[in-house]
């Protein structure tokens, strides 16, 4: 965890600050509506925050991207119940210190109903108590720490979380792969050191030995030939990833060019079109889990559709897991809004009460519905890169 005592104080601090000057007049902040804007019923905003810049960025473009989708074909479709959409996008850069920034200026919105977001966990648990003290849903497309829905009712996320992505990984680096050892990289953020932890919590039960951890910090070092070096020297069976990206493909690179042939797996973290055209050749075979993979063979016709219409308006170009649980998640807003209305308390009951299969929003990603955290119960996939380019695995997890 970064620096979460001087976040929380500095949260703390912005939103009463904002609550001191805006309440006076009465129950609304002050930057209410005023006669240049539009009044709640000419608009539906709905608040996106994610990384559009910094080490994770594209993450962001794919869920901006995924976002702006939904929201063209929805006002296309004539608005939610007449209404249309309008999006704010938000950069928390990945940071979280920015992400409580982003949260308190979408929060202190009144026009703001919702807001999807954010991606990194970091950020999804900075931005947590800001949302919770506005009365605003934050909506994670991204966000998998164990803990980024407990602890506040306005938290929501529309993919597993990492107790599940580890156990899932620990059973088919055993039952799958065979493997009975696995050497470990991890980000040493919320995301990174709580997906190493789960993962070596289900590989004891599972019988893989851990020989070795080495945490890095994102955007600190690009360099880790010496661990690379450790490891090639202790021969693990594979080696684990959990971190982002950009760097896993200097680890995997760095690995190959040394002649390192031990095979990589890693968590969803990984999942970027930035992970092939940074690793190139060297990340051929990488093994990752995933919430959804986009990909012909996949998904029935809601998913070929969302494909072939996110090819057609973004110039050929192809969406990743990211935007499609962002895609799906800017359409369940308007769902509910269009049942219950812009209100946020409306919202934030009507994804509170999505708590069976049977009331589930059926997306291109799967059903999404939530248990009494506001956690979500979708599986983990296994995708593989292939001929450059992320496929389903042959084999996938194993039914519990
Ligand atoms: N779950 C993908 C990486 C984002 C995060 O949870 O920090």
């Amino acid at each position: 965890m970064r620096a979460r005592t001087r976040i929380a104080a500095t949260v703390a601090s912005m939103v009463g600050a904002v609550l001191l000057t805006a309440c006076g007049g009465g129950d609304r902040p002050e930057q209410a509506t005023t006669a240049s804007e539009p009044k709640p019923t000419d608009v539906i905003r709905i608040g996106v925050a994610g990384p559009f810049t910094g080490s994770a960025a594209a993450f962001g473009e794919q869920i901006r991207m995924g976002a702006e989708l939904a929201r063209d074909q929805v006002n296309e479709r004539g608005g939610v119940a007449g209404v249309s959409v309008e999006m704010v996008f938000e950069d928390d850069q990945g940071r979280d210190d920015q992400a409580s920034i982003v949260a308190t200026k979408l929060a202190t919105d009144p026009m703001v109903s919702a807001v999807i977001g954010h991606f990194n966990s970091i950020c999804s648990a900075a931005g947590k108590p800001v949302y919770k003290q506005m009365g605003v849903v934050e909506f994670s497309p991204g966000s998998t720490n164990v803990d980024i829905c407990k602890g506040s009712e306005w938290t929501f996320r529309n993919l597993y979380h990492d107790d599940y992505q580890g156990q899932s990984l620990s059973r088919y680096i055993s039952e799958v792969l065979g493997h009975k050892s696995a050497a470990i990289f991890y980000d040493n953020d919320d995301y990174g050191s709580g997906l190493k932890n789960a993962f070596v919590t289900d590989a004891a039960r599972a019988g893989i030995e851990i020989i070795g951890e080495e945490a890095f910090q994102r955007e600190a070092t690009l360099d880790f030939s010496a661990a690379i070096d450790k490891f090639a020297s202790q021969g693990p069976d594979v080696i684990f990833i959990a971190g982002l990206y950009n760097e896993a493909a200097s680890i995997v690179k760095q690995a190959r060019e040394k002649g390192v042939d031990t095979p990589f797996i890693g968590g969803d973290g990984l999942y970027s079109p930035d992970l092939i055209e940074l690793g190139g050749e060297a990340v051929e075979g990488l093994l990752l889990t995933t919430p959804f993979i986009v990909h012909p063979d996949i998904g029935g016709p809601p998913a070929q559709s969302f494909r072939t219409a996110f090819n057609e308006k973004f110039d050929g170009e192809d969406p990743d897991t990211w935007a499609a649980l962002t895609y799906d998640a800017a359409n369940q807003l308007f769902d509910v809004i269009g049942r219950v209305g812009p209100d946020r308390t409306a919202i934030r009951d009507a994804l509170a009460a999505t708590t069976s299969i049977e009331t589930a929003y059926l997306g291109v990603t799967g059903r999404t519905y939530f248990d009494e955290n506001g956690d979500c119960l979708k599986p983990a996939y296994v995708a593989v890169v292939r001929d450059g380019e992320f496929a389903p695995a042959a084999e996938q997890i194993p039914a519990l």
